[in-house]
């Protein structure tokens, strides 16, 4: 039987989106069966590897590791021959790999995530980190060259690691325990466990939503983490698996002895199904990682920092640096499921424009299909002429316009129904097979789906001429938006190999309706008068707060999984014998079957994690094709190490919430480690209703984020920003600030695509020696200068939060330009009525402005310079911008300007050869002395005011070109 789609919405904890189909469709693609799945039993009696016939060479070491005694086969069989290669990659990075000798267990291949080459000279004995082992039974650990006595960065040894054996707290649930023992590499199975220090800062191994905040749980007072890698397509959970697979880690050690900190990487380069253990057993000084891996190799990257930001890049060195943004991608986008036809996208296209709120992208869901097919449009509501005149509208007002692929495509359903990309594909073999060689059918939007097979030969040509032919229908994009790419579907297994195709019948959404709204409405609907339709009404916040609404109110009660939460219910045996820990159980629900089978025989089991990966860097290169001399812009679901090489992303389906709002911000602190950078949070929350007071604030919160989308679903109350007036009062505010501060995002940026720094940064980034704000996450950083401290409760007039430095920073307001009064290591709190978000400005920092934010980014660009100063005590800066016509591919020609201020005299030093015809018009310089002349280039000038209160010196009237060196003293 199956449900109905209304009877799925009825059933409030289901899911909707994921139609659970009660009994799918006959299967012929099983999974792998189960032969074990009891943790630890035999797992104990493994007897680890001896190492032998060790060579040192140039760059690093081989070893070979011979099983030492009988196999334990705990999830597998035991692999008796392994290798062990150790190259000393850089003076930073140290890979240390172990695989079995005969070559057999599935390693990613190079075209997926290509690898550095070997060094071209030794680090061996300058690398800041060493390999040290021990031979028998097996055991390895990384120190840090200077410090051979600190407690290693990362140690194998069982004699490091918590004593012997910790009985999982609950013991229903086996899986949980752990036991220190050597080396287990299984075709099936690998473990590993490393000894961290005792409830060290740990932040990554994504994706997650993790309920300890943006610092990972170590389970010092919790029950610490089970990160498990199996991607799925789920509503933003909260401590489970979901959309990607990120293996790399940050580790911060602060020493209090000295005060001093520093971090090291870890990444596991492995696509494999895994779970990732955090913990601290009860009574030990020790906490642990344990790695439990169901195939592939043991490939490890240790990377030495010792800042996070230098972690960060270490890695981007290793995986690749991001992708180059098209500069329009940092406008605002606005998008929704459920317009229902293309004259309701224009109408709010123009809404937007009457009410003066910028908007750069104009988005459409899967409305646009036809019959929800990929590459369609629909007939009746998005007539293709008609998409066409409305796409060159938009572009002739510099705006853009994308649209949403899904991975799945509709097979037809009889032999009247015409559908090319279907049957095209078919010609070019480019889907997803069964292991019997037919094809593998799913089920998603359309009804009975097949999956693009990234591996198959022809499907770059097959996806290029797909995307190129959808662009001539009229669907003219510039970016493309890709779903469902974990990949998602709908029923279990391949569910429509072999059915009756047209006894499925796409899926409708009409007559849904969504009741929910934000946390703590109903105090708000009676406490202020609902004069604005929507129930959030007209807010006056007068300074007294009648919320009632607390902090519990706002909690979602999480049933954590890890130590003593018990068997996880759903966990299924009808897959590998170790049963990682996917929330949603048996490995292929909701997605392809383990042994749905790729061009080149790779079974889904392997590549599983990488579908999403693959799809981007196919997408990527068909649009470099299509448009050779623009830069691509994605946005993806499903990611995996590298993706941000060929993709930004968008954490997910949030709910209209404001935990969702503050959840938001560790999830893109996250994507900075992953180094996919251009991140943001579909804006005012895509499930349930948003209401005023969330919309308001969130879309000022996105504003000081890379990716700034808002985006709604299906039934939900509008929530454009022009909704309410107070919302598109905030979002003018917010997006002018975000468009003026525009040449410093793209600064930041570029900085990333060069060198892997993150743009947005956690605040102990820069301040790495202050341990009170490790675990902060309701503040952050753009790039070095910027702190944005968001309000994020309901009903808030002010806000708190914690000004880094220990009193030797000046933090100047952005909007006053005032100093800040801040409290030294504690919270100081601040003004934030609704509609205002705090945002302050560091000292030491040169910032280059666009002098008027404009409708787009184009006509922001038309316009004046300005340049921000904010000095140091000492009355020094030094800054720097990049520029570029902010469009054409890498390499392209581009100029770098720097800034300096010595002694009262701002030095302008321009290089490099792209134009830049707008002029530095003003100048404005925070702390400095009253001067009594201005002088610019050697003469002087009085178009310049001093307020004395915030020691601001404005320089106005200016039309410095910004192709030359200048210079600006004021004594
Ligand atoms: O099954 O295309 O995360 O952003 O609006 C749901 C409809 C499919 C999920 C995406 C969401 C999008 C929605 N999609």
């Amino acid at each position: 039987m199956r449900f109905g789609l209304l009877e799925v919405l009825a059933l409030a904890s289901v899911p909707w989106c994921k139609a659970q189909h009660a009994q799918a469709s006959p299967s012929v693609s099983e999974t792998l069966e189960a032969t074990s799945s009891v943790y630890s039993m035999n797992v104990t009696e493994c007897p680890g590897y001896s190492l032998s016939a060790l060579t040192e060479s140039e760059v690093g070491l081989t070893a070979q590791l011979t099983l030492a005694g009988p196999a334990c086969n705990a999830f597998g069989k035991d692999i008796v021959n392994l290798s062990i290669e150790v190259v000393y990659q850089s003076l930073n990075t140290l890979h240390v790999k172990i695989s079995d000798t005969l070559n057999q267990q599935f390693t990613i291949p190079e075209s997926i995530v290509t690898r550095p080459s070997a060094p071209d000279e030794s680090y061996k004995a300058t690398s800041d980190l060493v390999f040290n082992y021990d031979p028998s039974p097996f055991a390895f650990w990384i120190t840090r060259r200077l410090e051979p006595d600190a407690i290693p960065l990362f140690d194998t040894r069982t004699s490091s690691l918590p004593p012997t054996p910790i009985p999982p707290l609950n013991a229903s649930d086996p899986s949980t325990a752990f036991d220190a023992f050597p080396l287990v590499f299984e075709d099936q199975y690998l473990q590993v466990a490393s000894a961290l220090p005792y409830d060290t800062n740990i932040y990554g191994l994504g994706e997650v939503i993790a309920s300890s905040g943006f610092r990972r749980d170590t389970g010092v007072n919790g029950v610490g983490t089970v990160q498990t890698n199996w991607n799925r397509d789920i509503e933003d959970p909260i401590d489970q698996n979901m959309y990607g697979t990120h293996p790399i880690y940050v580790e911060h050690r602060f020493n209090e002895t000295t005060n001093k900190s520093s971090s090291s990487g870890v990444l596991l380069l492995s696509a494999a199904g895994a779970d990732i253990l955090l913990q601290t057993p009860p009574n030990s000084n020790v906490s642990f990682i344990e790695y439990r891996m169901i195939g592939g190799i043991l490939d490890f990257y240790f990377f030495s920092g010792p800042t996070p930001a230098d972690v960060i890049a270490q890695y981007g060195a290793i995986i690749g640096y991001p992708m180059w943004q098209p500069i329009w991608g940092f406008g605002f986008h606005l998008c929704r499921w459920g317009y229902s036809n293309i004259s309701e996208v224009t109408d709010v296209v123009s809404q937007m424009r009457a009410a003066n709120i910028p908007l750069e992208v104009q988005w459409t869901d899967i409305d646009l299909y036809h019959a929800y097919r990929d590459f369609t449009t629909d007939p009746v509501s998005f007539p293709p002429e008609e998409v066409q005149l409305f796409v060159e509208n938009l572009a002739s007002n510099y705006q853009h316009y994308i649209p949403i692929v899904d991975a799945a495509l509709a097979v037809t359903v009889n032999s009247t129904d015409v559908y090319n990309p279907y049957t095209r594909g078919v010609e070019e073999d480019v889907w997803i097979k069964n292991p019997d060689g037919s094809l593998y059918v799913g089920e998603v939007w359309p009804g009975y789906t097949v999956f693009p097979d990234w591996f198959s030969e022809n499907i770059q040509s097959f996806w290029t001429e797909a995307l190129k032919n959808w662009s001539a229908l009229g669907v003219g994009f510039s970016g493309i938006w890709l779903d469902m790419n974990e990949a998602s579907s709908f029923c279990n297994n391949s569910c429509g190999s072999g059915a009756n195709y047209s006894a499925l019948t796409p899926m409708s959404m009409v007559g849904r309706v969504i009741t929910e709204y934000p946390e703590c409405l109903l105090t708000f609907v009676l406490s202020y008068n609902a004069t604005i339709w929507g129930p959030s009404g007209n807010m006056t916040i007068n300074g007294t707060s009648t919320n009632s609404c607390t902090t519990n109110a706002m909690t979602t009660t999480v049933t954590k999984r890890g130590l003593g939460s018990g068997q996880e219910p759903g966990i299924s045996i009808n897959s590998p014998p170790y049963a990682i820990h996917n929330a949603i159980g048996a490995l292929s629900t909701n997605t392809l079957a383990t042994n749905a089978t790729h061009y080149g025989g790779y079974a889904e089991l392997d590549v599983h994690n990488m579908f999403g990966l693959m799809e981007e860097k196919t997408t990527n290169l068909a649009l470099q094709e299509i448009f050779p001399d623009k830069r691509p812009f994605l946005i993806s679901r499903s990611t995996f190490v590298s993706a941000g090489k060929w993709t930004g992303h968008w954490l997910g389906d949030n709910y209209s919430k404001w935990q969702y709002m503050y959840l938001s911000i560790q999830g893109m602190l996250q994507f900075q480690i992953y180094q996919i950078p251009m991140v943001g949070a579909d804006t005012c929350g895509f499930l349930d209703n948003t209401d005023e007071e969330l919309c308001n604030r969130w879309m000022q919160l996105s504003a000081f984020t890379p990716f700034y989308r808002n985006h709604n679903t299906y039934g939900a109350i509008p929530q454009e920003p022009y909704r309410w007036p107070s919302v598109a009062n905030a979002s003018r505010t917010a997006i002018a600030a975000r468009y003026s501060l525009l040449p410093y995002w793209y600064t930041i940026f570029a900085n990333a695509s060069l060198t892997g720094l993150p743009p947005m940064k956690a605040l102990f980034y820069e301040f790495p020696d202050e341990p009170e704000l490790f675990a902060v996450d309701r503040q952050w950083m753009v790039g070095k200068h910027i702190l944005v401290t968001p309000v994020l409760t309901p009903g808030a007039t002010t806000v708190d939060g914690i000004f880094p430095g220990g009193g030797s920073v000046v933090w100047r307001d952005w909007y006053t330009h005032a100093v800040v009064n801040a409290t030294i290591g504690g919270n100081t709190t601040l003004d934030a009525p609704l509609g205002h978000i705090n945002v302050h400005i560091r000292d030491n920092s040169a910032l280059l402005l666009h002098q008027q934010p404009a409708y787009t980014i184009h006509e922001t660009r038309e316009g004046p310079y300005a340049l921000l100063v904010s000095l140091t005590g000492a009355g020094t800066v030094f800054g720097i911008a990049y520029l570029d016509d902010g469009i054409s591919p890498p390499p392209t020609s581009n100029r770098t300007v720097t800034f300096l201020v010595v002694d009262g005299t701002l030095s302008i030093k321009s290089g490099g050869t792209y134009d830049v015809e707008q002029k530095l018009s003003t100048v404005t310089v925070l702390g400095a002395k009253q001067p009594s002349s201005v002088v610019v280039n050697g003469e002087e000038v009085h178009g310049w005011a001093y307020t004395a209160s915030i020691e601001e010196l404005v320089v106005s009237d200016l039309a410095i070109s910004l192709e030359e060196d200048s210079s600006i003293s004021w004594k």
